[in-house]
């Protein structure tokens, strides 16, 4: 079977699973590549509005795989590229959200982190151990944990390697939600429909907005805040969205 499955559970929501359950969904190149095709693929489909990446009941993902980094040099991980698969990930500019159960670690840490929700089970377990096998958190780890955390608990996270539960990364800000494990499927995939549901130009305009805010000032951010709102004004989404307030009805977006 594949080592990652696309399937699409409801209307306009994909769901992406990593499946090397025997490896606790290591991240193998094979695993890396497909992530990022599909990702692309499905951030480039008119019909998708939201997208899930889930693992399994034991591991979201565990991590970069090992086996396979362990012997290489320098040049070999230049020339596998991972780095822009990753990017690729990341620059993903539909909503995507991570279910989480079981561990994330890692690569599959930061794999949750370039997600913009993330709901998690509450035995679930998150951190960045590579400081235990001698490397670093090289998948954004080390940039974007500060960045959710804080600087002090990304210290601690990064440098003592420990994992830490789902209610105490919910506590620092590091998941979005924590539910019972059985539910997190059926979670993430719920909160994928309620926003596949909005306008998608809306959707991805805010999506859009406050990951490029992080990285600019506020007076830079809060003037392409404005700017998106302005030209959300141009779309049929917004007339039909106020118009069905007006009448007292659903509104059906289209993402025109
Ligand atoms: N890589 C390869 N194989 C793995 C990995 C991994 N990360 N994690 C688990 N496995 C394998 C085990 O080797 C084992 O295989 P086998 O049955 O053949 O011996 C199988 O999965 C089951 O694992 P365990 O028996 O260890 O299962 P447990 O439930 O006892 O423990 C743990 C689960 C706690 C997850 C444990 O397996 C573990 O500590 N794994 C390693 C976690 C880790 O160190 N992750 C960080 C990896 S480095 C990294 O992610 C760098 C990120 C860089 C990203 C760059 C992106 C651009």
């Amino acid at each position: 079977m594949a080592v990652v499955l696309l399937e699409h559970p409801a209307e306009h929501v994909a769901l992406v699973r990593i499946n090397r359950p025997d490896a606790r969904n290591a991240l193998n190149m094979e695993v890396r590549t497909l992530l990022a095709r599909y990702l692309t693929e499905l951030g480039q489909d008119n019909t998708t509005r939201a997208i899930v990446i889930t693992g399994n009941e034991k591991a979201f993902a565990a991590g970069a795989d090992i086996k396979e980094m362990a012997g290489v040099g320098t040049m070999q991980m230049m020339q596998r590229g991972t780095h822009h698969l990753w990017r690729v990930i990341a620059a993903c500019p539909k909503p995507v959200i991570a279910a989480i159960n079981g561990f994330a670690l890692g690569g599959g840490c930061e794999l949750a982190m370039t997600c913009d929700i993330i709901i998690a089970g509450e035995n679930a377990k998150l951190g960045q151990p590579e400081i235990k096998i001698g490397i670093l958190p090289g998948g954004g780890g080390t940039q974007r944990l500060p960045r959710a955390v804080g600087k002090y608990k990304a210290m601690k996270i990064c440098l003592s390697g420990d994992m830490i539960l789902a209610k105490e990364a919910y506590d620092m800000g590091l998941v979005s939600e924590v539910v019972p494990d059985a539910e997190v499927e059926k979670r993430a995939l719920e909160l994928a429909a309620q926003i596949a549901a909005y306008s998608p130009l809306a959707v991805q305009q805010i999506k859009e907005l406050v990951l490029a805010g992080q990285d600019a000032s506020l007076d830079a951010a809060l003037r392409l805040e404005t700017k998106a709102l302005h030209i959300l004004f141009s779309s049929q989404d917004q007339k039909e969205g106020m118009q069905a307030f007006i009448d007292k009805r659903k509104p059906n977006f289209q993402g025109k």
